[in-house]
């Protein structure tokens, strides 16, 4: 199976970024996880997207927040799909990293979830990922049938509470 690489911009984006991992790995999909930055190294930032499609990565999450040009940097680079992460700030709450992540010239897209969405940017990397691999569906086919059963169990327990309060 191919790989997903998850590379931030900082350290300091490891606490929003590491809810990627539990989805990946539930799926069973392995993945490298790298700091580069696209301002304080951007060689590193280029040369590692340049060479992804050989090394066997089949996507790229890139998290960054600020001026986060990180995401389109690497994709750039590279006709792997790029899946953006802005990552909320003190400053202006993560709506500079969404503009600056989403605000792609035609011809480079970066697949841009919403400000610290990293648990989704996992589960798009699996559904691209799954194109190509039947098992990897039937996996998430599972997981949303798990989903659609606990949202009715809560709605049950809705109706429940509702009817008590009518009595
Ligand atoms: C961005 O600047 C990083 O992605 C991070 O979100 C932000 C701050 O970085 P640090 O100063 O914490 O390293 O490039």
């Amino acid at each position: 199976m191919k790989k997903v690489a998850i590379i931030m911009g900082s350290d300091s984006d490891l606490p929003i970024v590491e809810k990627a991992f539990p989805v990946l790995r539930e799926y069973g999909i392995p993945f490298e996880a790298h700091v580069f930055s696209a301002h304080r190294t951007p060689d590193e930032a280029a040369g590692f997207a340049a060479a992804a499609a050989r090394q066997g990565f089949g996507v790229i999450i890139a998290a960054a927040g600020m001026a986060a040009h990180l995401a389109g940097a690497l994709a750039a680079q590279t006709t792997l799909p790029v899946i953006g992460i802005p990552i909320g700030g003190a400053i202006l709450d993560g709506m500079d990293a969404l503009l600056a992540t989403v605000q792609m010239p035609p011809g480079v897209p970066v697949a841009t979830v919403g400000i610290n969405g990293a648990a989704n940017a996992a589960h798009l990397a699996a559904q691209i990922l799954a194109l190509s691999d039947p098992d990897l569906t039937g996996r998430m086919n599972d997981k949303r049938e798990a989903m659609r059963a606990q949202v009715r169990k809560k709605d049950a327990a809705l109706q429940e509470k509702l009817a008590q309060a009518c009595e």
